[in-house]
């Protein structure tokens, strides 16, 4: 198995003058997710999900864009896993998609498990297998089925039973071949784009709703990996939070507070229930005015905190926050889509300075550093847990130049850079055992639809034909290199 731990970090060897090196069992991988990537979404008998309904609603999605057919996945995932092959990786981040598994599923029954959804699972795991490539499965990728939204959706505890349940499914039908099984993937997106600013599906802009959802999450991962690991013993649960490196730009005490209120909506909110077993008094005060969260129940929390045996990290750049003087307008470059409704509930203080410097297509700035850092944080406050960076990667208005190759060198300094990050957190004793670059394909990008490119490998839309980009044969080197760095280039 490549997910080994690694005890020697002897990341000093020199390739090539300048050069630094991985330590030798490192995870090579990329990670996709199933809505955004596998089409077919009336096919295998699959039923609506709530970014089917969503993407479907005028307005919503850039370009009017939906899932429908994506990159066609669901058809073409052999040639995708022979890309993988192709490029040396060593483990692959895919999805499940909840209403392929359990078209049924209402809010008291897991309704009968469809066959023809797992069967498309399991020749994709057997697909990566007999490559070589070790498969780690997302089971929460923001499709939830459409039926469980209709009877609450997240705010209703009964979304997270019935996801143990379907948890406990996908883990017994893919294991052995999958050991490593993550619960959610960035149930901040999930909570707060879906419920408060409502710019992700269900699309509500209801604040309680959007906390009372945070819990139930939390909630969903405990139960998920009570389930799975009574299913599957040997198996590794993991949970992927989309941390935030929150910092003010000078530094100034008097961003202090600001600091406090985003890191624990955006960190301590998810990290302390699930690794401590309590939810921050701070966060709960903050956000008092919104809602008193007797959502959470006697006992909840003992089932909440379960220490995932691997937490996956998705970074792409830096939070940078102010104290507001309420003098002038406030800035809401938060990155996160421009709405009317605020996804950072019970932070009315706290304003999001526009950044000098580089940024992505998505107006997202790039600073490296934040991932170094907030590596060395969870090593720090969560010593033993397992890290893994299971998503990183960037958006470039990329084009198939003349000579049909795709020369997207912001992309491969934006790779380089971070991967020196990863490897600067390691050097001072980070357990980080993997890295997955997001994402192998270009995609469908949630509310901006297919209009950001975040894939080392092309997507051309109207044909699907599939073009590998300069970083995807940069990664390649390093990835075949044995995780040797180049220092430049
Ligand atoms: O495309 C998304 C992915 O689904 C979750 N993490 C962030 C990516 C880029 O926005």
């Amino acid at each position: 198995m490549v997910f080994t731990s690694v005890d020697a970090v002897d990341t000093q060897q020199q390739d090539e003058p300048g050069g630094r090196r991985f330590p030798a069992n490192f995870a090579w991988g990329s990670a996709t997710a199933a809505y955004q990537i596998e089409g077919a979404v009336a096919e295998g008998g699959r039923t609506p999900s709530i970014w089917d309904t969503f993407s479907h609603t005028p307005g919503k999605v850039a370009g009017g864009d939906t899932g429908d057919v994506a990159v066609d996945h669901f058809h073409r995932f052999r040639e995708d896993v022979a890309i993988m092959r192709e490029l040396g990786l060593t483990t692959y981040r895919m999805s499940v998609a909840w209403p392929r598994i359990t078209p049924d599923v209402g809010p008291d029954d897991l309704g009968p498990v469809n066959q023809q959804g797992l069967a498309f699972y399991r020749a994709l795991v057997d697909e990566l297998v007999a490559a070589g490539i070790e498969p780690a499965v997302t089971l929460y990728h923001w499709d939830l089925p459409q039926a469980l939204e209709d009877a609450g959706g997240w705010t209703d505890r009964r979304t997270a039973q019935r996801f143990a349940e379907y948890a406990a499914v996908v883990a017994t039908a893919l294991a052995p071949d999958v050991q490593t099984f993550i619960t959610l993937n960035e149930p901040w997106c999930s909570a707060y784009l879906g419920y408060a600013s409502g710019v992700h599906a269900p699309g509500r802009q209801e604040p309680a709703s959007a906390l009372s959802a945070v819990h139930h999450l939390n909630l969903a991962h405990g139960l998920a990996s009570s389930a799975i690991r009574a299913a599957v013993p040997t198996a590794r649960v993991g949970l992927t939070l989309n941390l935030a490196w929150v910092h003010s730009p000078a530094g100034e005490t008097a961003d202090d507070d600001a600091v406090r209120r985003v890191d624990g909506l955006q960190n301590r909110v998810f990290l302390d229930p699930v690794l401590n077993g309590r939810y921050p008094a701070d966060v709960l005060a903050d956000t008092s005015e919104v809602t008193d969260w007797s959502f959470v129940l006697d006992g909840d929390l003992e089932l909440v905190h379960q220490v995932p045996d691997v937490l996956g990290v998705n970074y792409y750049s830096p939070t940078v926050v102010r104290q507001w003087d309420g003098d002038r307008p406030r800035e809401t470059a938060d990155g996160h889509g421009d709405t009317s409704a605020t996804p950072w509930i019970g932070c009315d203080g706290v304003e999001f300075p526009e950044q000098p410097g580089r940024h992505t297509d998505m107006g997202w700035p790039i600073d490296p550093r934040g991932l170094t850092e907030l590596l060395l944080r969870l090593h720090r406050e969560h010593p033993g847990v397992d890290l893994m960076v299971t998503e990183n990667g960037a958006a470039f208005p990329d084009v198939v130049a003349a000579d049909g190759q795709v020369h997207d060198q912001d992309r491969v300094d934006y790779l380089r850079d971070h991967l020196g990050a990863v490897l600067d957190a390691i050097e001072v004793g980070a357990p980080v055992r993997g890295y997955f670059l997001w994402s192998l394909l270009d995609n469908f990008e949630w509310s901006f639809g297919y209009s950001k490119r975040f894939g080392i490998v092309h997507i051309d839309y109207d044909t699907l034909v599939r073009t590998l980009k300069d970083s995807a044969h940069w990664y390649s080197a390093v990835v075949k290199a044995g995780g040797a760095l180049p220092a430049d280039g």
